[in-house]
């Protein structure tokens, strides 16, 4: 029997396993220090005290955000959430390196980036309490709908990038017309077969696009060690697409490489891979309960590296955190919950035939056929006290316990 030669290390050999945090991009340090870096200094140079301050109330806008929508679904007032809680920093950092006619294809819990888009945060809930297939306009916030189709929204981007570069919008010079896509993923979804077809797609066309992987380090209850053996961000260049890694915690280093990455993909130089190795500090959904996979332990070392707290301590250390700012963000959170409490009590019930529309663009057959279907059945259920649209709604998946038995 041949034995394979010696010059073929095996994987584990060649790298570091894919939780390794040596190496990555890092401009605030977990205790708030500036380190200066020579390569990203350039992209943040520009964000003021007051830039910083306006990054720091976005994270904390959104983490209020989270907390609320938790305790909606824990009231019965939302079927299922997903917090992204821990990954603020990932979410803002890059988001507020866009452009306006940048275009993002997110998965479910990008609230932070749909925050920097100007979505309504109240309006990303319509989805989580069942009464809209989506809840804004993509084409208005630059801002796709959610995608709970694991990793099947990459491939969107990158057809939707191919478009923005037939169309002539990549290279041109015009820094308000030249456009990147941008897509949202997990660790747990580049295990997914699309995720690779995208990036063959990306780095083939040269498409304006930056694939932002969101390295929490779950999916759902399993590790991302049971995804790669090597660190996410390597997997890239195999496809020939560049990849660079950073501390998803640091929100200016997420800012610093997305903004140059966006910049790559706009200027006509092709896609570039991000990973931002963060960690999710909450259960995968309100239907999860991660004590039952993951330790105490791991959540405290997780806990003092929390995102938000890494800015204010930089803010404070350079004296640029004045009480009246953090006051008057208090107030604003607060004014935000409740906001958020009352439009999501008031979001009525939809019709059940709205069901069939917007599925596509154009007529369609087959939705055609069951939209029929449907109004016969309802049709024959009138005068039997059976279902009808407008006894039972579309929201019966609507339920007040932990585990309602919804899709995860
Ligand atoms: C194609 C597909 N397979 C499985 C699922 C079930 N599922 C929902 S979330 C999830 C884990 C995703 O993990 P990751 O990509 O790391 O994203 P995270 O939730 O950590 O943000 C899985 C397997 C799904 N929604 N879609
Ligand atoms: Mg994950």
């Amino acid at each position: 029997m041949p034995q394979p030669p010696a010059a073929l290390p095996a994987p584990s050999a060649q790298a570091p396993g894919p939780l390794h945090a040596e190496g990555l991009v890092q401009l605030l340090t977990p205790s708030g220090e500036r380190v200066g870096d020579p390569a990203w200094d350039p992209w943040v140079e520009h964000l003021d005290a007051a830039a910083l301050r306006g990054l720091y109330r976005d994270m904390v806008l959104v983490r209020r955000f989270d907390t609320e929508a938790t305790a909606l679904q824990r009231q019965g007032e939302l079927a299922l959430f997903a917090q992204a809680l821990g990954q603020e920093a990932a979410q803002v950092g890059s988001g507020r390196a866009l452009a306006p006619q940048d275009h993002v294809f997110p998965s479910y819990r990008e609230h932070g980036v749909a925050h920097t888009r100007g979505v309504d945060l109240a309006d990303v809930l319509r989805l989580f309490r069942g009464v809209d297939h989506g809840g804004w306009d993509p084409v208005a916030h630059g801002f796709h709908l959610y995608t709970l189709v694991i990793g099947s929204h990459t491939l969107h981007a990158v057809g939707y990038a191919m478009g923005v570069q037939r169309d002539g919008d990549v290279g041109t010079g015009d820094a308000s017309r030249d456009t990147a896509v941008v897509t949202y993923f997990g660790d747990g979804a580049t295990a997914q077969g699309d995720v690779s077809e995208a990036l063959v797609f990306a780095a083939v066309n040269r498409a304006p696009v930056v694939l932002f992987c969101q390295n929490n380090q779950w999916a759902i209850s399993e590790p991302t060690t049971r995804q790669a053996v090597v660190p996410i961000a390597d997997r890239a260049p195999g496809f020939g697409v560049p990849s660079v890694r950073v501390d998803g915690n640091d929100v200016l280093a997420t800012y610093a490489v997305t903004a140059a990455a966006l910049e790559r993909a706009r200027s006509g130089g092709g896609p570039t891979f991000v990973e931002a190795f963060t960690y999710r500090m909450g259960a995968h959904t309100t239907s999860d309960d991660p004590s039952r996979y993951r330790s105490a332990d791991e959540e405290q070392h997780w806990r003092d590296r929390d995102p938000i707290d890494r800015l204010r301590r930089h803010l404070e250390a350079t004296g640029e955190l004045p009480d009246a700012f953090v006051d008057d963000l208090a107030h604003e959170a607060d004014a935000l919950g409740e906001r958020v409490r009352t439009a999501v009590r008031a979001m009525g019930r939809p019709e059940a035939a709205s069901m069939f529309e917007h599925v596509y663009a154009t007529p369609h057959a087959g939705v055609d056929a069951d939209r029929a279907a449907y109004e016969r059945f309802e049709a024959a259920m009138e005068g039997t006290g059976g279902p009808t649209s407008t006894t039972t709604g579309t929201t019966t998946g609507m339920t007040t316990g932990t585990t309602g038995g919804h899709a995860r």
